[in-house]
């Protein structure tokens, strides 16, 4: 992969690195490539001692990420080709949290799905006015039960956590903040410029204290990658079954899915 990212942009400055999920035109959707070029830029985020803090982003306005690429999965089952020959998004998870440098998320527009989950996952999130957030893994025909739901209940509290998955309603920002799901909301055009005035108030501030901070914020919740571990395990299973496909075709097609036969 070397310097040679396609999918993302990586961008250092000022103890700044800005890791910019850049698929547009599929509203920043991940497939594989993405998953990978994403743990190698905050692998580099993490070697590098002259970054302090990590801002996570979506190219455009529309999006910040929309989750598995649905396209690439209808097209070929899975997610497409990787280094490994792993779909490794949940290692990408556990590093967003093991990082030891404050991530925040810099949601300008839809984070949705497994960019949801993204955006939970990562230390702080500000987002545009006109960003929304939600889940749709029970319409797509998929599910991420580990972070993705036990770690939303401790952000959100159970019930709201609840209605998120049971529902897949779309929330705007305004909610979002109420619900303590973001920590600030500002206008798309001040955004970028929110996120950086934060990241300069955490590198004013000395990076081991944070760095113990930010692992004993993670101990209470560590055995929720227990239960992601095997929540994937499940959905391996459960994304080859009919059920599932009816999900990712009813994308695919526009249309709403029909998921009343698997009762
Ligand atoms: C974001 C939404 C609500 C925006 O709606 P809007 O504004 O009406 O725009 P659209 O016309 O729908 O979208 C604009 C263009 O972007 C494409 N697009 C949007 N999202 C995706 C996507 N996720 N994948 C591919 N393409 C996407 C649209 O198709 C459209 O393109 P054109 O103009 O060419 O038609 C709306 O777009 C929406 O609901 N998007 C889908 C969100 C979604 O369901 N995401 C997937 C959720 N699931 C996951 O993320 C699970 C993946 C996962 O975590 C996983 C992990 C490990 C192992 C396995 C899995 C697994 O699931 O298999």
């Amino acid at each position: 992969m070397g310097d040679q990212f396609e999918d993302i942009r990586y961008e250092t400055g000022e103890g700044i690195a800005t890791i910019t999920i850049d698929r547009p035109d599929v509203y920043n959707a991940f497939r594989g490539r993405t998953v990978d070029e994403l743990i190698e830029a905050f692998k580099r985020a993490w070697a590098d001692h002259s970054i302090g803090v990590v801002l996570l982003t979506g190219a455009g306005k529309r999006a910040f990420c929309t989750g598995g690429d649905q396209k690439q999965r209808a097209k070929t089952g899975d997610y497409g080709p990787t280094r490994s020959g792993l779909f490794e998004v949940e290692y990408l998870h556990k590093l967003i949290r093991e990082i030891p440098k404050p991530v925040i998320a810099v949601v300008n527009g839809y984070a949705i799905g497994g960019g949801h989950v993204l955006h939970v996952l990562c230390d702080l999130s500000i987002a545009a006015e006109h960003a929304y957030f939600g889940q749709t893994g029970p319409r797509v025909g998929s599910f991420d039960a580990g972070f993705g739901t036990a770690y939303l209940a401790r952000v959100v509290g159970e019930k709201r956590a609840r209605e998120i998955w049971f529902l897949c309603r779309q929330y705007s920002a305004e909610e979002a903040e109420r619900w303590g799901l973001v920590n600030r909301v500002v206008p798309g055009e001040r955004l970028r410029e929110e996120a950086h005035a934060w990241a300069k108030e955490v590198l004013k501030l000395s990076p081991t204290a944070l760095r113990f901070l930010k692992q004993s914020f993670n101990v209470d919740t560590e055995h929720q990658a227990g239960i992601g571990q095997l929540a994937f395990s499940g959905l391996a299973s459960f994304v080859d079954s009919e059920e599932a496909a009816e999900g990712m075709h009813a994308f695919e097609e526009k249309r709403e899915p029909d998921f009343s036969r698997f009762r």
